[in-house]
């Protein structure tokens, strides 16, 4: 066997010094160990990423004033910070499909400028209107809007009794349910009046009760209003008697 020495200087002290080799005289190479390090520090942040869709919901057709809030977990306009979400509007519910132009909050925002149309496709489909609490109808009235008509009308249904009333830019009453009580939760079925197949549609900017207009701002008082109101009326006897009061004194609808 041949005896093969690599020798090299050592550039700090010029000693000579042995270096690995195999029997050809070639370098004997070690794979390279690589040690991991620490961390280094942190690094600059990068440059912002572009905006995310925004989760509020649109309030260009939101009356001022209006408080953002959440229920069933999303985000909601309500008329007041620290009561529930309970208004007017929360008990106009549109059903089916059809289009609508402007939001069912400006039936109820007190102005009879701002409207909302709906366009049912079918006798199916249009809203209801039903009552946060049991109310004796005196009278019940609709308003299409400023400058507003529809020659469609209104067809409005409370328990099989039908009223088709004309949409007009005038308080126009449904008489046929003057004296009725609607219990709690139930209501009236509204829709276009007349299918003519010439894209029926409705305006609504305002509705009245017993000569309130509903405004979602107020409904707080206007429920108590209208609930007192419904108290003294079917309990004639006992305000007669609390009051001293003749009955056609607190109830002009019963004879
Ligand atoms: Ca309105």
């Amino acid at each position: 066997m041949t005896d093969v020495r690599l020798t090299a200087t050592n550039p700090e002290d010029s000693s000579v010094v042995p270096v690995a080799c195999n029997e050809k005289g070639e370098l004997l190479l070690e794979e390279p160990q690589v040690v991991e390090g620490p961390p280094g520090p942190q690094g600059p942040p990068g440059p912002d990423g572009p905006p995310g869709d925004s989760v509020v919901p649109d309030a260009s057709t939101i009356p001022d004033g209006y408080y953002l809030r959440t229920q069933n977990h999303l985000p909601h306009w309500v008329a007041s910070a620290d009561s529930p979400a309970i208004i007017w509007s929360s008990f106009l519910e549109p059903t089916g499909g059809g289009r609508e132009t402007g939001d069912k909050y400006l039936v109820f925002d007190g102005s009879l400028d701002t409207t909302w149309q709906k366009q049912p496709q079918n006798p199916s489909e249009g809203f209801w209107f039903r009552m946060p609490f049991d109310l004796q109808i005196g009278l019940l009235e609709f308003h299409a809007g400023t400058g507003k008509s529809s020659p469609h009308g209104l067809s409005i249904t409370y328990k099989g009794t039908m009223q088709t009333i004309s949409n007009a830019a005038e308080w126009t009453p449904a008489s046929r349910f003057s004296g009725i009580t609607v219990p709690e939760g139930e209501g009236f079925w509204v829709s276009t009046g007349n299918y003519d197949g010439n894209y029926p549609y409705f305006w609504l900017a305002g509705i009245r009760i017993n000569g309130l207009h509903l405004v979602d701002p107020s409904s707080t008082t206007q429920f108590f209003d209208l609930q007192l109101e419904h108290q003294v009326r079917t309990n004639a006897a006992k305000w007669r008697q609390l009051l001293g009061w003749d009955e056609k004194d607190i109830n002009p609808f019963k004879n």
